[in-house]
């Protein structure tokens, strides 16, 4: 079995469905299309939604982390995503859930926001290859108006972004406490670790976030699921904001 991956560069979601694809031994290639432009080339590929990871594997046409992680196993029961003990099930897909719709959203705004955005020639770093035949520098030296249009499909604004800062400690404090419950970070991955690990990973791709990670065991979840992603974007958020991820001490 094989599977066509289609992404966005640096996407991590796009990160999680090809660590998932590699967990079940499944070959994978991947085609990354420039982001928003992507929605109207994936709805002609015949895919029904506008987002990526989108994904061709035996006949059908799958999107969403979370559908892939279901697809597989039905696919490729061995080894699985999810455990089999059903009280642990709920758990693990309870913490998946949150990892897609909470924790997954921060690193995608961070980096549409106004300040990343003066970063953006490092974006180039997180290609895996060309873009519709364009050098990585050259494709993000044109694409102002895509990380602007990123900016506002995403709501990537000032204030979310802040309120995302000032909501990451405690987000890391309860993938800390996930860790501890044995609920992801386990022998046996499952698609918890997968989804909440490459949106750990890409937050570590930030100079700015990156000292809040380091030493807790949301850092060595992130280094082991993910242990590798292209990418580095150097320090950019006003020193208000920054101060925001960095709770005053009781
Ligand atoms: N939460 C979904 C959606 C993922 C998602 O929103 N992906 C972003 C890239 S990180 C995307 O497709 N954006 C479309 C665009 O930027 O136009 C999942 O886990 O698959």
């Amino acid at each position: 079995m094989k599977a066509k991956v289609y992404g966005i560069p640096g996407s991590h979601p796009v990160k999680a469905a090809m660590l998932m694809l590699e967990h079940k031994g499944i070959e994978a290639t991947r085609t990354d299309l420039p982001n928003v432009v992507c929605r109207p080339v994936l709805r002609a590929m015949g895919f029904p939604g506008p987002t990526v990871p989108a994904v061709k594997i035996d006949g059908r046409r799958v999107q969403t982390t979370r559908s892939l992680a279901r697809v597989l196993d039905e696919l490729r029961p061995d080894p699985p995503l999810f455990p089999s003990d059903p009280a642990l099930r709920t758990k693990v897909e309870e913490a998946e859930r949150w990892g897609d719709e909470v924790l997954q959203g921060v690193p995608r705004r961070l980096s549409f926001s106004s300040p990343m955005r003066r970063n953006k020639s490092d974006f180039a770093e997180f290609f895996e290859g060309p873009l519709l035949g364009l050098p990585p520098s050259v494709a993000v030296a044109c694409a102002g108006p895509l990380f602007a249009a990123g900016a506002r499909v995403n709501k990537a604004t000032d204030d979310a972004v802040r309120g995302d800062l000032a909501a990451l400690p405690g987000m890391l404090d309860h993938v800390d406490a996930l860790i501890g419950e044995g609920v992801i970070g386990g022998v046996q991955r499952n698609a918890a670790d997968f989804q909440i690990a490459s949106s750990l990973r890409i937050l570590m791709c930030f100079d700015d976030i990156r000292p809040a990670i380091e030493g807790r065991p949301a850092e060595r979840l992130a280094r082991e699921v993910a242990p590798s992603y292209p990418g580095h974007v150097r320090p950019g958020l006003p020193a208000d904001w920054l101060a925001l991820l960095r709770p005053v001490a009781a």
